[in-house]
């Protein structure tokens, strides 16, 4: 891991093995340089410490783009928990007040949320012992609850900007969407791409999802494999990184992919590979900020839901139509633009 954290451009790594639950916890921390960390944890089960790490340390650098981008007061951090496969889940709870005491020792250098693998009644468990650095507690604990409703609402109006700038309209009538991943982004997109008259197509790989968007809402399934080879207007990722590389790119059959996923992309070159197909990219970074941005505003700023919910989808118009707008102009990939902008946020600070 010594490599990894020597060429890392970021600033901070925090480990901890917590021998209890035979868990690595690492925290990645990329900058601070906007304001102090903030960053979701993710818990799942990885092939190495190795991986788990370097999953932290590039969605940390995710992170810091997403606030840069829109210009928040927050520095980009994440933390990945590593954990043994069919993890007991009598010492679950136990691993998640250890991992709140040191999020707790670190005195604001991380504050925390819900990722992947992990929801809000998690970050109760964690507040125990992690308070005052956990957001999205439940409702009930005081929280705002889950944050995957609010990306969703930043995806949605990504993807009109991309149809604008595609087609030039955003009405999506009739226009035909493929959300790979129906969790809590995805879900909610569904949601709101069927009530814009959407014809809305999805995959799913946890079968009880599967059953519920296929069989009870009677939604156009489309088994895993031939996700990227169907024909479509967007492709909306919402399930894992790393899914755009050399080989999926060429069987893109889509004219735009805008998803809430972290990380599509699986090397900067595959921005201009989907450049070079025709196909128009909106870097998830810039349009899967609805969560954090919901979530900080509602708990640090007061916003009402409804507040929330405008700002995103407001911030994420803007910020896609003028990362568009620079990446024709000047003839690079949206990702280069976006990326561009992010830097250049983080070295004025
Ligand atoms: C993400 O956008 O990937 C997050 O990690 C969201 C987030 C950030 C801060 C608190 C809660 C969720």
């Amino acid at each position: 891991m010594e490599d990894l954290i020597r060429e890392w451009k970021g600033e901070t790594v925090v480990v901890r093995y917590d021998r209890e639950a035979d868990a690595w916890i690492f925290i990645a921390i990329y900058s601070t340089r906007l304001g102090p960390a903030a960053g979701g944890t993710r818990m799942r089960t990885y092939p190495s410490p190795r991986v788990a790490l370097h999953d932290a340390m590039l969605l940390a650098k995710g992170m810091a783009y997403k606030y840069a981008v829109p210009n928040m007061p927050w520095g980009g951090g994440k933390c990945v928990i590593a954990v043994p496969e069919g993890l007991d889940e009598k010492v679950r709870p136990g691993l998640l007040r250890r991992y709140g005491a040191l999020v707790k020792q670190l005195g604001g250098m991380f504050y925390t949320g819900p990722d992947m693998g992990t929801c809000s009644e998690d970050m109760d468990i964690i507040a125990e012992t992690g308070a005052p650095y956990i957001f999205a507690c439940t409702p009930k604990a005081g929280g705002s609850g889950s944050s995957g409703p609010y990306t969703a609402i930043g995806v949605l109006a990504g993807i009109k900007v991309a149809c604008r700038n595609i087609y030039g309209t955003d009405d999506l009538n009739s226009r035909k969407v493929l959300v790979q991943g129906v969790g809590s982004v995805g879900g909610p997109l569904v949601d709101h791409l069927l009530n814009s008259g959407a014809h809305v197509l999805f995959s799913e790989v946890d079968e009880a999802l599967v059953r519920r968007y296929r069989d009870e809402k009677g939604l156009e399934y489309v088994p895993e494999p031939a996700a990227y080879d169907t024909p479509c207007d967007v492709f909306s990722p919402c399930a894992i990184g790393g899914i755009l590389n050399k080989a999926t790119i060429a069987r893109l059959n889509c004219k735009a992919v805008v998803g809430g996923a972290n990380n599509q992309l699986e090397t900067q070159e595959d921005a201009d590979l989907l450049r070079t197909r025709g196909i128009l990219y909106a870097p998830d970074y810039v349009v899967n900020v609805g969560g954090a941005m919901a979530i900080l505003g509602m708990e640090t700023k007061g916003w009402s839901k409804e507040r929330a919910e405008k700002e995103v989808a407001t911030s994420v118009s803007e910020a896609l139509e003028h990362v568009f707008q620079i990446a024709s102009k000047e003839g690079i990939s949206p990702e280069a633009a976006a990326s561009r902008i992010a830097e250049q946020r983080l070295a004025q600070a």
